[in-house]
């Protein structure tokens, strides 16, 4: 504790950039932080590479993602559901990256990036049932609330165990350039994941292989109460790119437009067979890790703050503003229809019954079900004709 304390105190001596590098040199020379939006919202026109039609649309959904976390945390505090794990103040990170790939490529989660799952289309009801884990949901209540996949939009399932998608992307990428398909994987994972044997398996793998894959990482200050400081002795995770013979970068993860830049970068050096790229978006990690914890407990009130006032949301909404895009009553105007969307969402999701049906118990597990799992679903049955309760949610 006595430790995370001086690193905080050593923080703040620098301006309280906990993610901005450990050190003040080589590396941070080495790998500049890249903005495209200044201080005051403006921003180099030949720097931006989203439409005025594009940008608004992503501020929008920076908005929906902020109202799905929160209302999600309420939903978790009122025992609707039972986890929950969001992105508040990642939002310019995840969104960022994931408009800056194209529909063919295929994503692989760690497990904040629900932004990713809902831009690729994944309706926000389904999102909702997938935490309820009712009759609606598509994993029929398999996996843990807040794993959710969705397939149609190439988003594979959100990873718990850390760093796995890593490899997986690598795969994935790796196979579609055998089969000749114009596709780049794009991975995402918090810098403690870079302290992880699969970051480094996939990322070896990808050098050496020039495999056209976008690792995203989300250096976002703390890997639950690990400060970024006693997770790695780089100064910078972008570094980690040179080890690897592979390209590496480091944008501000809290500026949509420096984060959509680098992804474009990212995905052409990976088309054009030039392999792989690290990019490390500097945020933070504004809430607790999950539901389950309480950063109360490891951090100060005062690092928060200030990393409060650098919002995503804000600096995109001042950019918008310079461009006389969007007003401050539009701002709210977007919001309060994010937040019927999900008041709507959560309706229509709880409209479903609340468990999927007995019989998808083992369903997907075997391709015909073993003995052992037809006895099971028969006692299991016999109990429930026995006693509803065995089957009720609660
Ligand atoms: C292999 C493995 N070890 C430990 C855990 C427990 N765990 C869950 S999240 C987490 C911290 C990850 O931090 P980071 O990679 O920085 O991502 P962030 O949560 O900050 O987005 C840990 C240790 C796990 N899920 N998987």
């Amino acid at each position: 504790m006595r430790r995370v304390r001086d690193i905080e105190e050593a923080r703040m001596r620098k301006g309280n950039l906990p993610a901005v590098g450990g050190g003040e040199g080589r590396w941070e020379r080495e790998f500049p932080l890249r903005t495209v939006i200044a201080d005051d919202g403006s921003a180099d026109p030949a720097a931006v590479t989203l439409s005025d039609e594009e940008a608004v649309g992503l501020y929008r959904w920076m908005l929906l993602s902020r109202e799905v976390d929160e209302r999600m945390v309420q939903l978790q505090r009122q025992g609707r559901i039972a986890f929950y794990i969001g992105a508040i103040g990642e939002e310019a990170t995840v969104l960022g990256t994931v408009a800056g790939m194209r529909q063919q490529d295929w994503l692989f989660p760690s497990y904040r990036e629900h932004a990713g799952a809902l831009f690729r289309g994944m309706p926000l009801s389904t999102f909702v049932c997938d935490l309820l884990g009712n009759a609606g949901d598509r994993m029929l209540g398999h996996q843990m609330p807040c794993h959710e996949a969705w397939a149609a939009g190439r988003f594979v399932s959100i990873s718990a165990p850390i760093a796995t998608q890593v490899p997986q992307a690598v795969g994935a990428a790796w196979a579609a350039r055998i089969r000749g398909d114009d596709m780049v994987a794009l991975t995402w994972f918090g810098e403690g994941a870079t302290s992880a044997n699969d970051f480094h398996t996939g990322a070896n793998f990808a050098g050496v292989h020039k495999i056209p894959v976008v690792m995203a990482c989300r250096n976002n200050g703390w890997a639950i109460s690990v400060p970024r400081e006693l997770q790695t002795a780089s100064e910078t995770i972008a570094q980690k790119a040179v080890a690897y013979g592979i390209h590496g970068e480091r944008v501000d993860g809290n500026d949509l437009l420096a984060v959509h830049a680098a992804t474009l970068r990212a995905r052409e050096r990976g088309a054009a067979g030039l392999g792989p790229t690290l990019l490390e978006c500097v945020t933070y990690r504004v809430e607790g890790h999950s539901t389950s914890d309480d950063p109360r407990a490891y951090r100060s009130a005062e690092e928060v703050e200030a990393w409060r006032a650098r919002d995503p949301i804000l600096r995109m909404g001042r950019y918008l503003g310079w461009k006389r895009l969007v007003a401050a009553k539009d701002t709210e105007k977007f919001r309060a229809e994010a937040k019927d969307q999900v008041r709507r969402a959560v309706e229509e999701a709880e409209a479903f019954d609340p468990k999927p049906p007995v019989e998808t118990l083992f369903a997907g597990v075997y391709a015909e079900p073993l003995w052992q799992q037809r006895e099971q679903l028969a006692e299991l049955r016999a109990a429930i004709a026995a006693d509803p309760r065995t089957a009720s949610p609660r």
